[in-house]
């Protein structure tokens, strides 16, 4: 059996997907035969309570300079991250500020402290979109995080007022390296503030394609309140997120240094009454997950049957454990359609769907599309009325299978 990454009890998977693909790892013909494929399987620590996957893909694997995800493509997410900088610029900052961001990506968030002229330092190693920051003026460097970099970063910079990271802390293995590197990096008064997919979100809504290789952790508070207090630090505040199906943002600081809100003790509440804290839940989860992958099958199948043209929205990551562990194959649906060049004209991973560009979906409506990007819904259907009004129909599977009429 693997052993927990944070507390080292041992665990076993109460979900197996199968052999999976690297989830970004868009590809081309050529590289069919050589495609890496590991187990992916989720495991839950009756212990320390953190819910994990029990394989893991070597990182230079997934984060490197062709990786395939920026950002930016979501206006949404821009509008999200301006007003987090916008709070820290408020709230958290002392004299002579300086924020660092992990996870910096194209500069999506870190782009509105640089406008402001408050010293910033993104930590990004995947080179292609840390050099798309750099051009915004953004200073980067690609490396991965730890804490060798973070004493590193103390001796060149000083402490830092905000230790920021959306969408990467759960991606990153080696987290008592990470923490302890806060722990030296956060000046007496600093923060890490940082937001991922939130497990209670997971759960209730069977959002079982926040699974894939990249996200190593699926956090509550309870698992991360244990993890920080390994290192002299504690939750101060937690604040639910709608953005990525639903997502938590932690404020964690010195132990002693803050008053905690009184968020925290609700929110762990929250999670007692969920049931979080038991294997019971997971075992439910897994019913979930594969009820779900019936009914969407059974949902394609009967509508290819009609002779109708399905296409799907958005080639996220996240399709990548849909497709492959649903088993959803190009005679089923007869493309991606998907905004980012890097991936457009290449084939999705596993399942090999081709990943054509948004125009293609645009010429010519299917009859429905299967809505990859759901936790852009908003976004994406108040930009694709036309589809509707052309009697377009629109698949989705979180929280349940559904075609929107
Ligand atoms: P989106 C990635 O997940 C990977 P993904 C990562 N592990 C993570 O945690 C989150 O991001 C933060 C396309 N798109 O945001 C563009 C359209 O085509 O759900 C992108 O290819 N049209 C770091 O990949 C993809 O969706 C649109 O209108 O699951 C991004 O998908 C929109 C809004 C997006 O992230
Ligand atoms: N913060 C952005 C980007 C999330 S994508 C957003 O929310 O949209 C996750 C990013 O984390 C990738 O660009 C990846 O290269 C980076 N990353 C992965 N491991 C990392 C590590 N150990 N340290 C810093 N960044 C890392």
């Amino acid at each position: 059996m693997p052993n927990c990454l944070i507390c080292r009890t041992p665990i076993e998977p109460f979900i197996s997907f199968g052999k999976m693909p690297i989830a970004n790892g868009f590809l081309n013909p050529e590289e069919f035969p050589h495609e890496h494929f590991f187990d992916l399987q989720v495991g839950f620590c009756s212990q320390c309570k953190m819910v994990q996957l029990t394989e893991l893909v070597e990182q230079e694997k997934m984060f490197h300079g062709n990786y395939a995800f920026f950002s930016s493509t979501s206006s949404r997410m821009a509008e999200h991250f301006r007003r987090l900088a916008d709070t820290v610029k408020r709230e958290y900052l002392g004299p002579d500020p300086f924020v660092v961001e992990i996870g910096s990506n194209d500069g999506i968030m870190l782009q509105n402290f640089a406008q402001a002229g408050i010293r910033h330092l993104g930590i990004e190693p995947s080179a292609n979109v840390a050099e798309v920051a750099r051009q915004k003026g953004i200073r980067t460097i690609s490396e991965f995080f730890n804490e060798d970099l973070a004493r590193r970063i103390v001796a060149e910079y000083g402490q830092a007022d905000a230790f920021m990271g959306a969408n990467v802390v759960c991606h990153i293995p080696y987290l008592h390296s990470v923490v302890a590197g806060v722990k030296i990096l956060l000046k007496p008064k600093g923060l890490m503030i940082f937001e991922d997919p939130y497990l209670g979100d997971i759960v209730a809504k069977t959002s079982y394609d926040q699974v894939y290789d990249e996200h190593a952790f699926y956090f509550s508070v309870m698992s991360v309140s244990y993890l920080v207090a390994q290192h002299g630090l504690e939750i101060i505040d937690v604040q639910p997120q709608t953005v990525h199906g639903g997502s938590m943002r932690y404020f964690i600081g010195h132990k002693g240094a803050h008053p905690i809100k009184p968020m925290v003790a609700a929110q762990l509440a929250k999670e007692e009454a969920m049931g979080l804290q038991r294997p019971e839940t997971y075992v439910r989860l897994r019913e979930n997950i594969e009820r779900s992958r019936t009914d969407l099958m059974k949902l394609l199948r009967d509508i290819k049957q009609q002779g109708k043209r399905v296409a799907c929205y958005a080639a996220t990551s996240k399709s990548t454990t849909v497709t492959n562990y649903c088993g959803i194959t190009p005679d089923l649906v007869e493309f991606i359609s998907d905004t980012t060049p890097i991936k457009q004209g290449k084939y999705s991973p596993g399942a090999h769907i081709p990943v054509k560009p948004y125009e293609e979906f645009k010429k010519r409506y299917p009859d429905y599309a299967l809505l990859f990007g759901w936790n852009h819904g908003e976004e994406i259907m108040a930009k694709e009325q036309a589809f509707k009004a052309a009697g377009g129909k629109w698949i989705v599977y979180v929280p349940k299978v559904q075609v929107l009429e």
